[in-house]
């Protein structure tokens, strides 16, 4: 996988991306990040990059030109129209099947906007797609961006020491993740659950579920709709919702 984040601010998406998994995945060369600086492909004596917006209003607009010739860098250096990310609140709501889909990719460009946003012209040219990160407003698409390229990456092919580990955890058939725990056996005079302790790996599978199934009931409803589940497990939830139902009465 190789990133490009086309930015006004480079160092803070390098910075970021240098450590922990990620940036032992670029050592090991599983993936590359590029940030691209904007400012650099401005034609005017003070690297402007904003501009006062059209019809009034408050606060500046990235201008067109920068922002296009520094895609154009990319794309002429990729010798292919890639798939072009805008970080922007308006767009859809990024989610785990998203971040599944976008790591089939060979190549991701991320746009990052400042100030107002950037001149509708040129996002008309360059954006494939649309992206929010949730429904609040950020100062900027650095750090959307940045979350972005953590999922995503996560995923690809030896990115994680356990090749497993990205299947079993939340969001895998739509459900929250089941409590863990570790030494001590008794902590605080809390015991861990009686079955994690008996080396019975169908019992400690079937509890673990069905506690994913609770959580999502109780943390993310929202979720459980959509959730896979097996004839018994659905059975399971039915009857948790149906007891749940009496004791709120
Ligand atoms: Cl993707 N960009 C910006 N600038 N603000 C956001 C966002 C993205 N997602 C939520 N707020």
């Amino acid at each position: 996988m190789n990133y490009y984040i086309l930015t006004l601010f480079p160092d803070m998406v390098m910075d970021g991306l240098n450590t922990s998994i990620i940036g032992r995945a670029k050592e090991k060369g599983l993936l590359s990040i590029e940030a691209v600086n904007i400012r650099d492909f401005t034609e005017n004596k003070h690297n402007r990059v904003d501009d006062y917006p059209y019809g009034g209003g408050a606060g500046m607009v990235m201008q067109a030109q920068p922002v296009y010739d520094a895609y154009r860098h990319v794309e002429e250096k990729i010798g292919k129209k890639p798939r072009v990310i805008y970080m922007t609140p308006q767009g859809k709501t990024f989610n785990q099947s998203m971040a599944e889909e976008f790591a089939k990719e060979e190549e991701l460009v991320f746009l990052c906007g400042h100030y107002e946003g950037i001149d509708e012209r040129v996002l008309e040219e360059v954006v494939t797609d649309y992206v929010s990160i949730g429904d609040y407003v950020l100062t900027g698409g650095e750090l959307p961006a940045m979350v972005m390229i953590d999922a995503i990456s996560r995923l690809l092919e030896d990115v994680l020491h356990n090749d497993t580990s990205a299947e079993f955890e939340t969001f895998h058939d739509n459900l929250l993740e089941y409590p863990q725990y570790s030494r001590p056996e008794t902590w605080n005079g809390k015991k861990v659950p009686e079955v994690l302790l008996s080396g019975h790996h169908a019992n400690i599978e079937k509890w673990r579920r069905e506690q994913s199934i609770m959580r999502t009931v109780e943390w993310r409803p929202d979720l459980i709709e959509n959730a896979v589940l097996s004839k018994k497990e659905k059975q399971f939830l039915d009857k948790y919702l149906e007891e749940r139902k009496k004791d709120l009465h």
